[in-house]
């Protein structure tokens, strides 16, 4: 039954695959209203906006930068915050903070789990607007607060850095995409203001890498990609390059075969179903609740090789 199953499950693959290559490769031509929304009140807002903090996922600081953003905020300064650094592959995550960097980027890393502070940030902000804000007292204008936009793809933790900043848990956070749903002002303190995004994405995601990488990470939800094509990729990806991960986390090595690999990992965690056959959709989501929780760490999907 379970090989049946199994069978099912590649020919249906086989066959979308065929598809795909008879129709563009990949074609996932996602874009919601409510992101369209946010972009468009972005724009509006923009005026009022002096800084942006454009947040990253450090597991994937290419797949999750909004492609189109400097199109969104024009030349505002900006900071490049990396959030989850302490998931991330510190030594390929690093190539990417030095490739930003030599565009221009003020780049900060950070793990907002952990109770460190985040004053750097605002030391840098400050830095940034420091030319602007004594040209403005120049003029007579005294600027008495500093607004920031935090914004970035879904589940990158914009909403985690505005509780970190304010202290307390005042906007809503959640390991999944699509958690905030409004634009907001919070003040923090006597003279600064930030504003929560919810997540917006491209509205294509026509490199389907970076496709897999954000449905691997938790960016994009299940209806855009099958969670069985995500933990292949994902299983693919850790025997190129965390071998040592992949052995040590769920006793494989070789995953030539997938369904060996699912039966392997099945039946070492008793995910057995009547007749003692193992349950393929519980391994798929033990796969991708270990990364979405961060059981497995030490990992970065992007390559800097593959930056076009
Ligand atoms: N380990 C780790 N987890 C983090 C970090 N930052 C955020 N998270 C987690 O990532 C998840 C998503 O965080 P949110 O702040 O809700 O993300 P968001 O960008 O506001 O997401 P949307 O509102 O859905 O667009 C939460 O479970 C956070 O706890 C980090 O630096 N390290
Ligand atoms: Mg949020």
């Amino acid at each position: 039954m379970a090989k049946d199953m199994y069978k099912k499950r590649k020919e249906r693959k086989e066959k979308k695959i065929m598809e795909n290559n008879n129709e563009n490769k990949t074609n996932i031509n996602w874009y919601p209203g409510h992101m369209a929304k946010t972009k468009r009140l972005i724009k509006e807002n923009l005026n009022v906006i002096d800084i942006i903090y454009e947040v990253i996922d450090s597991r994937i600081p290419y797949s999750s930068k909004i492609q189109d953003i400097d199109e969104l905020i024009g030349n505002k300064p900006k900071i490049l915050i990396m959030t989850k650094y302490d998931l991330c592959d510190k030594n390929e995550t690093d190539k990417f903070i030095k490739y930003y960097e030599n565009l221009g980027y003020k780049v900060l890393k950070c793990d907002l789990t952990s109770s460190e502070k985040i004053d750097k940030l605002f030391l840098l902000s400050n830095e940034i607007l420091k030319e602007k804000i004594t040209k403005q007292k120049e003029k007579g204008i005294k600027k008495e607060t500093i607004r920031a936009l935090v914004v970035g793809i879904p589940n990158a933790g914009k909403s985690t850095l505005i509780n970190k900043i304010v202290g307390r848990k005042i906007t809503v956070t959640g390991n999944k995409p699509g958690v905030t749903k409004n634009l907001s002002w919070i003040r923090v303190g006597k003279n600064i203001e930030l504003m929560d995004s919810p997540g917006i994405l491209w509205p294509k995601l026509d490199q389907e890498r970076v496709a897999l990488n954000l449905a691997s990470t938790t960016a994009i939800k299940e209806e855009i990609l099958s969670l069985e094509d995500v933990v292949i990729y994902i299983l693919d990806f850790l025997h190129k390059y965390y071998p040592d991960i992949l052995k040590e986390t769920y006793k494989v090595e070789d995953i030539s075969d997938t369904y060996e690999v699912f039966e392997t990992i099945g039946k070492k965690k008793g995910f057995l179903m009547k007749g003692g056959y193992v349950d393929y959709d519980k391994v798929i989501d033990l796969i991708i609740n270990d990364i979405k929780k961060g059981k497995v760490k030490g990992i970065t999907f992007d390559r800097i090789e593959n930056v076009k």
